[in-house]
């Protein structure tokens, strides 16, 4: 019986359209749900089942598909649509500072990792999910987020809530983790102090610490303070908001690479095993093949990364035919991109004559030289420097002949019998179309040409000897750097897994990066995946920070403020008395930054950690702005020592790192500053990215350079203020001349126009432009981007095609093509802009309270990151922090008195 309540709510959830969702609806079924459950449960074993079933992760009801017209344009995903049960498995996800990671240097703050939690729970848990179920067979896998202590066996969890249903959505909604934090929260809500004048609030919406289930939002104040009610429950104790930062495919097969060739069981274990092939299997589309992420259409990149992955965790051939028909149609491994055959020699699957060359001696460019690696863009350089060593050393896993998979695998890429026969040559320069979205250039090919003689020609032997020795030496030493720079956790997964393998003969730093893979690892729905960084908990707190201020309601939880302060200021880089004293403080010393070409660290932000140590320019400037704005809110927990003090000095550095970012075209790259030449992008390799070669200067970290110092000049009016009144000019000009005709800005790192609109807006009334000519048409661009239903959508192709989705994000958003995260950045960018009073705002804001589910949460929809152009990411943080934020500038817009400062009055009547 139990389980045909909860599965009804499900479909019904899943499958309704924005229209047919109706609050009334949706109220009477969680209504139904709820008071079945609480027959069945004690009160708070309903709780956790019924907000995890009230499931964010919305799926519509059809995929409509659409023509391709330009050879280059997106192909849509098209997964199987069969679910998959969740795999009988267990892990458990913790930070680090529980474990005392021996091995571990840096701060702990914000690290992330999942464990195998012990057979025994997992029997006794198993037991009470088929209790639930119904269905004793379909025993289900529990994941335990390990920031505190995992749940009791009498928490229940049902298999059909993680039931993950690719065909129609295939991004997760970390239900996983919720789940195991909701838990925590529930026993032990944390004291809340509410103003007195939100007891009206509370008492309508729920209890001081739990969201009502079935009394709907009327206002946008409501809507609001719901939204907060429930995100708050998922700060970890640490301060900060965890979340899955997956995405990409092939990220995976690296990781799966380096545990084959060293089979050990500290690099991937058997849980992870399960977990990590569940994955690749669910995200396989019809065809066989996979995207390059997991709403991409089948490309070889992805294809051969997963068809090789799956097949060493275990995967057999019969299983894998479709998949194995598409390479081989597609023109065999040998037609897939630069990158993946880089993987393939590196498993001894593919000959290095198939590979470009790539020399080590790059590393000996002198500085005045137009090209080299310190001019490139950071995350190009820290992959390239290693590949280069990997291919001069020609490295093959030792084992490869013996090896009964490779040997089989050798077959399966290629077709039967013809390894030994392939012009490996030729191969070099063979790529599919679906991978080929930025083609090689001509002068690159002559590039590759002269280097194949270089590579090849007996006469240059003894220069090649003489040069390679010193630059193995120099790439050495830089290896090193990055690894105690970033504290064994890398600048991203890709470099992260190279240079993990380059030091494999050297026990303590192999060790060391051992250590550091939990960081990228994350487990969700569809299973464990390969992250595109270790997180995006400072990028997500920051920006909750701000939300929380700017909406009123930081007042409203001060306990919650509190910690999150304390996350954001013990993450500034090498600015505590921890990070300070790790290795990575050694290369803060101007002579081994330039050796490092690093810019200054101390003083900036990270994405992700303060143990990553990568400074980023809108990173910092978010973070800056996010202590800013919480510090009047946290002054008493200062005083009595329960928080540490930002002093001046430390927010010194952080503005010194922003103003050094600043590049002569007056805009701000991502981590340095721009140090190479456009033509660079004509030597860029990888086939499937664009623009990677040099760090661009871009919309979104101009705008949050830009404000952050905006900020610190109305509190701080006498320091190195000329600079910043000079930065903020120049500012201006740059964000300027990167509106497109339309009034839009093109996003670089999120889904795509409404996200770099709302940058430009911003970005532009920071530096005094508000009511300017620009932002007027800016604000016309969004308002005739606007959907009848009030909503705006956008999705991936947008990013990759660089014009605005034709129809819009009808795939994962709702059936008019609007979503909410856009939406939330369309209404930020307007209010900002000056249309708060606008029918346009109005429609806005009532669309997102529509979208609101009934614990307060947003639907999961598409994807929301990017990188490269082509490559999407995910942020699950974004479908509350965005319309969290949307609403309470609305709110505060509405509460403005008439010399426009803010009230932020708590009456609410
Ligand atoms: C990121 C994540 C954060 C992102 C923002 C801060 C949001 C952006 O405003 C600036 C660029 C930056 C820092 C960024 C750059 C590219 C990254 C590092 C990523 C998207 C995360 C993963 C990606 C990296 C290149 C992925 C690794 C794969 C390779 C192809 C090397």
């Amino acid at each position: 019986m139990t389980t045909i309540h909860i599965r009804t709510f499900n479909i019904c959830s899943s499958t309704s359209s924005i229209t047919s969702n109706t609050a009334r609806g949706r109220l009477l079924t969680a209504l139904y749900t709820y008071i079945t459950l609480n027959l069945l449960f004690s009160k708070t074993t309903s709780l956790v089942i019924f907000l995890i079933i009230n499931n964010p992760y919305r799926t519509p009801t059809s995929h409509p598909g659409f023509a391709l017209s330009k050879s280059k344009q997106m192909k849509p995903s098209s997964h199987p649509p069969t679910t998959y049960p969740f795999p009988h498995h267990n892990l458990k996800h913790s930070s680090s500072k529980h474990e005392g990671g021996k091995l571990i240097t840096g701060s702990p703050l914000g690290r992330s990792t999942w464990e195998p939690i012990q057979t025994k729970t997992r029997n006794s848990i198993t037991r009470t999910l088929g209790l639930i179920n119904g269905a004793q067979n379909l025993s289900t896998t529990l994941y335990i987020h390990n920031s505190t202590a995992p749940p009791s066996p009498t928490s229940t969890h049902n298999p059909s809530l993680f039931t993950f249903t690719p065909h129609l959505n295939p991004n997760a909604s970390d239900c996983v983790y919720k789940l195991q934090k909701l838990k925590e929260y529930l026993d032990s809500p944390p004291p809340l102090t509410i103003p007195p004048s939100y007891e009206k609030l509370t008492t309508k919406l729920g209890s001081a610490t739990l969201p009502s289930l079935t009394v709907p939002c009327t206002t946008p104040l409501e809507s609001l303070f719901k939204g907060t009610l429930f995100y708050n429950m998922f700060q970890d104790s640490s301060g900060l908001w965890y979340g899955d930062y997956g995405g990409p495919l092939f990220l995976n097969c690296g990781l799966i690479i380096c545990w084959y060739i060293f089979k050990e069981e500290d690099i991937l274990g058997e849980d992870e095993i399960i977990m990590l092939k569940h994955y690749l299997k669910v995200h396989k589309q019809n065809d066989g093949g996979w995207g390059t992420h997991i709403e991409g259409g089948s490309t070889m990149f992805g294809t051969v990364m997963c068809y090789v992955g799956l097949r060493l965790l275990g995967a057999s051939r019969t299983e894998m035919e479709d998949s194995r028909k598409f390479i081989i149609d597609n023109g065999t491994a040998t037609c897939t991109s630069s990158w993946a055959k880089f993987y393939l020699c590196v498993l001894g699957v593919m000959k290095w004559e198939s590979h470009n060359s790539t020399p080590i001696e790059m590393m000996l460019l002198p500085d005045w030289f137009p090209f080299g690696p310190g001019r490139m863009w950071c995350h190009s350089r820290m992959v390239y420097v290693p590949m280069a060593w990997l291919y001069c050393k020609r490295y093959v896993y030792e084992k490869a002949d013996d090896d009964e998979i490779i040997k089989q695998l050798r077959e399966e890429l290629y077709g039967e019998g013809e390894y030994e026969k392939i012009d490996w040559k030729k191969a070099r320069t063979t790529v599919a179309p679906m991978d080929n979205y930025s083609p090689v250039t001509y002068m690159m090919s002559f590039v590759m040409y002269l280097l194949s003689f270089y590579e090849s020609m007996e006469v240059f032997k003894p220069l090649r000897k003489y040069l390679r020795e010193r630059a193995f030496k120099r790439a050495e030493a830089y290896l090193i750097a990055e690894e105690l720079q970033t504290n064994y956790i890398c600048i991203g997964p890709v470099n992260k897994i190279l240079n993990m393998i380059i030091s494999r003969d050297d026990k303590n730093r192999f060790e060391r990066h051992k250590e550091r893979i939990k960081d990228y690892l994350w487990v969700a729905e569809d299973g464990l995946k390969m992250q595109g960084y270790n997180g995006s908990q400072c990028w997500d707190s920051s920006f909750y920070a701000q939300a929380l201020h700017e909406s009123g309601m930081a007042r409203v939880y001060p306990e919650n403020v509190e910690r999150l302060y304390s996350f954001l200021e013990g993450t500034q880089i090498l600015s505590t008395p921890l990070s300070a004293n790790s290795p990575a403080m050694f290369y803060e010393d101007s002579k081994e930054r330039v050796k490092a070409f690093r810019h200054v660290s101390l003083g900036g932000w990270p994405f992700s950690t303060s143990a990553h140590g990568w400074p980023i320019s809108d990173c910092t400037g978010e973070g800056l702005k996010a202590i800013l704005a919480l510090r009047p809110y946290v002054e008493e927990g200062v005083e009595a020592g329960r928080l540490t003090k930002m002093t001046d000095s430390r927010i010194f550095n952080a503005v010194n790192v922003i103003l050094t970012l600043q590049n002569c075209d007056g805009g701000f790259a991502t981590y340095e500053n721009q140090r190479g030449f456009k033509w660079f992008e004509w030597l860029n390799p990888s086939e499937v990215f664009g623009d990677i070669m040099i760090d661009y200067s871009y919309v979104e970290c101009s705008m949050a350079s830009l404000t952050a110092l905006s900020d610190f000049k109305v509190l701080y009016p006498d320091h190195r203020s000329d600079e910043i009144e000079t930065a903020l000019r120049r500012g201006k000009g740059f964000i300027k001349s990167l509106q497109r005709r339309d009034g839009s800005w093109y996003g670089s790192w999120a889904c795509c126009f409404c996200y770099g609109t709302w940058f430009g807006v911003e970005g532009l009334v920071a530096c005094g432009e508000g009511g300017s000519e620009n932002v007027l048409r800016a604000m016309a661009f969004l308002k005739s981007k606007q959907c009848e239903n009030g909503g705006w959508g956008e999705d991936f192709r947008s990013c990759y095609n660089k014009s605005y989705s034709p129809t819009g994000a009808e795939r994962y958003g709702d059936s008019q093509g609007a979503c909410v995260i856009n939406t939330a950045w369309a209404l930020l960018a307007l209010i900002k802009g000056g249309e708060g009073d606008s029918d346009s705002v109005e429609r806005g804001i009532q669309y997102l309270m529509k979208r609101q589910l009934s614990t307060g949460d947003w639907p999961q929809e598409g994807i929301s990151g990017v990188f490269n152009r082509s490559c999407g990411i995910t942020y699950t943080s974004y479908r509350n922090v965005f319309p969290i934020w949307a609403l309470g500038r609305f709110r505060q817009w509405k509460e403005r008195d008439t010399t426009n400062t803010l009230r932020f009055s708590t009456n609410l009547s």
